[in-house]
């Protein structure tokens, strides 16, 4: 009796102070010198994020790196540990390759930030309010009003001007085919997203239709943009997903990933990313700052940690 009484003190003892090893270990834990790899795509939110991130985890100590990144391509290099994280994983343009990659193994979900989004064609809405298409936000209202976006490079078919084809390959040329609008509508890509915004303060001088690819959260959400609505997103309804490709976008999530190792490399630097967790707003300020202030991006990632230390502060702590 009394010896098992003994044993059990002791095993009690042993599980105790296994688990204040546990607990101290984790506290203790510092992060790894080496840094911690940021990539920098093609839109000023994204940019801007990247120097925001990078700031709160050099104010920790860590060291970090920027590297600019195919945004398809960076999941493979974040599963292969070139690139530690992203932090805009929109659901509509990169969903399937993050779980691409994910599958294949090395890749974590680090959560979901607050801002649903959407990436989709649409028109600023003074093109409604001037009538230049009855009908929309109705996809088929395309159907009667391409003459007034036509463009002197679009053979007298309306043009939809799409981000870089880097972004969505050939989705928005297979969805026009796909709804019968190949024969009045065009697909242009543009160069980068400043000509997205440089062909929106264009037609507006000149009054003239414009479509223009766009997402939420952008600094066009305070200007008012309207999305056009095509039939229902669902799983599976693209044709690179087997589907006739008819579809519209999903109002979608925006993540965060990771290499699966860099709880483990970072554990402070980890739970910090794991707590960040940005609002339509913040990151409609951040694309603010780049293209209506025109600030530098790395000026604006400072201007936007200066004025917003209550919002990220208490997620280093
Ligand atoms: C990924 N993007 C925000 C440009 O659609």
């Amino acid at each position: 009796m009394k010896l098992r009484k003994t044993s059990m003190i002791r095993s009690l003892i042993v599980a105790a102070s296994v688990s204040l090893m546990a607990a101290t270990g984790a506290v203790r834990a510092a992060d790894s010198t080496a840094p911690i790899v940021i990539p920098i795509h093609n839109w000023s939110s994204q940019i801007v994020m990247a120097y925001v991130l990078g700031g709160m985890f050099e104010g920790m100590g860590n060291n970090v790196e920027y590297v600019p990144a195919d945004s398809q391509a960076v999941y493979e290099s974040i599963r292969n540990g070139d690139v530690t994280i992203s932090h805009e994983v929109w659901q509509s343009t990169f969903g399937k390759s993050f779980y691409n990659a994910m599958e294949k193994g090395g890749v974590i979900d680090v959560g979901t930030h607050s801002a649903t989004t959407l990436e989709e064609m649409g028109v600023p809405t003074w093109v409604i309010d001037e009538g230049l298409c009855p009908g929309l936000p109705n996809w088929e209202a395309l159907k009667d009003c391409h003459e007034n976006f036509t463009t002197p490079d679009s053979g007298g078919k309306g043009r939809w001007l799409e981000g870089p084809q880097s972004w969505h390959g050939d989705l928005m040329p297979e969805r026009l085919t796909a709804l019968g609008l190949d024969d009045k509508w065009t697909v242009k890509f543009a160069g980068g997203a400043d000509a997205l915004w440089t062909e929106l303060a264009a037609a507006k001088k000149e009054k003239r239709g414009t479509i223009v690819f766009n997402w939420t959260p952008n600094f066009t959400d305070a200007e008012g943009f309207t999305f056009i609505e095509f039939p229902p997103y669902e799983e599976g309804c693209r044709i690179a997903d087997g589907g006739d490709g008819t579809c519209g976008s999903p109002k979608g999530w925006l993540k965060k990933a990771a290499n699966y190792k860099f709880p483990k490399t970072h554990p402070k630097a980890y739970t910090t990313f794991s707590k960040v967790d940005f609002s339509t707003t913040q990151i409609g300020e951040m694309a603010a700052l780049v293209d209506i202030e025109k600030m530098d991006h790395k000026d604006a990632a400072a201007k936007w940690l200066a004025d917003n230390e209550d919002v990220w502060m208490p997620w280093t702590k």
